[in-house]
């Protein structure tokens, strides 16, 4: 018997996925296109008659919006937000800023995929002075309101530890900050009844599919995993929160369209 629900949405077209360009960490805003997914997400949750009770984003502009676009749209503004730097997309290093299709040119396709897709690619990392010139106060610590017990030990322990932010990672990386967050945080607000809504980014949507699916998801088989903008996805939980099934999406057939989109970016610079 179902009990919980866990939707999970990568944001809606930002400006650099549309101009082909590595964004990881550098904040930019939706395209016009990513505002009218994030809308098309929050009426998919509406038809599909799903109710979130808390809304977690990562601490980058355009997932905070486009959390903020489903809310408006579903009519549930009023739910608490938590934000977390553990969402944040993979940081991309030095890639960061480039051209796609350059990167492709320069390092060939081997390569290119290793560093997009496989669980251990990890770019080249950028340095500590350049990384400093980018992080502004929206990393250190907040506490915006509480949420259980758990959340505050969490947060203490987060104190110590936000000194060290990533200045490139690999999935794997994405994944050891997300567990965490996942089990202390997320499982726990299910556990008392929430219907959690996470906007995040293409991968931690995949480091989440990986800590949640782990079973199923092999480290071969996330490599092929590729998120489309905008469209939720649905995990479902009995009251043990064991998970029911695997994921599914919200619109199953644009989904995969999408999906094959994201996977040809660089390849062709199709908008
Ligand atoms: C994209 C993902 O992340 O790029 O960092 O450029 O989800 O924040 O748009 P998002 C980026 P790919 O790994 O798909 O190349």
């Amino acid at each position: 018997l179902i009990k919980h629900q866990l939707i999970i949405v990568r944001h809606g077209q930002s400006e650099w996925n549309k101009v082909n360009k590595f964004c990881g960490w550098i904040d930019v805003l939706l395209t016009k296109k990513g505002e009218e997914e994030a809308r098309n997400a929050g009426r998919l949750i509406n038809k599909a008659k799903l109710k979130p009770d808390l809304l977690i984003t990562s601490k980058l502009s355009r997932s905070c919006l486009t959390g903020s676009i489903i809310c408006k749209e579903i009519n549930r503004l009023y739910i608490d937000v938590y934000r977390t730097w553990r969402l944040n997309e993979r940081h991309y290093g030095k890639f960061q800023g480039e051209d796609k299709t350059k990167i492709l040119q320069q390092v060939g396709e081997k390569k290119y995929l290793y560093y997009r897709r496989n669980i251990n690619g990890c770019p080249p990392l950028v340095e500590k002075e350049e990384f400093e010139k980018s992080v502004d106060d929206r990393y250190k610590y907040k506490e915006d309101f509480k949420l259980t017990e758990e959340k505050e030990e969490f947060e203490a322990k987060e104190r110590e530890g936000i000194l060290e932010l990533p200045r490139g990672e690999s999935l794997k990386m994405v994944i050891e900050r997300v567990k965490p967050f996942y089990e202390k945080i997320v499982l726990k607000e299910m556990k008392i009844g929430k219907t959690v809504l996470i906007v995040c980014h293409g991968s931690t949507v995949r480091s989440l599919i990986k800590i949640i699916s782990e079973d199923q998801v092999s480290d071969e088989d996330i490599e092929k995993i590729n998120i489309p903008n905008g469209i939720p996805l649905v995990y479902e939980f009995d009251k043990d929160l064991n998970r029911v099934g695997d994921y599914y999406y919200l619109d199953p057939e644009k989904a995969i369209k999408r999906a094959k989109e994201v996977e040809r970016q660089g390849f062709e610079n199709k908008k």
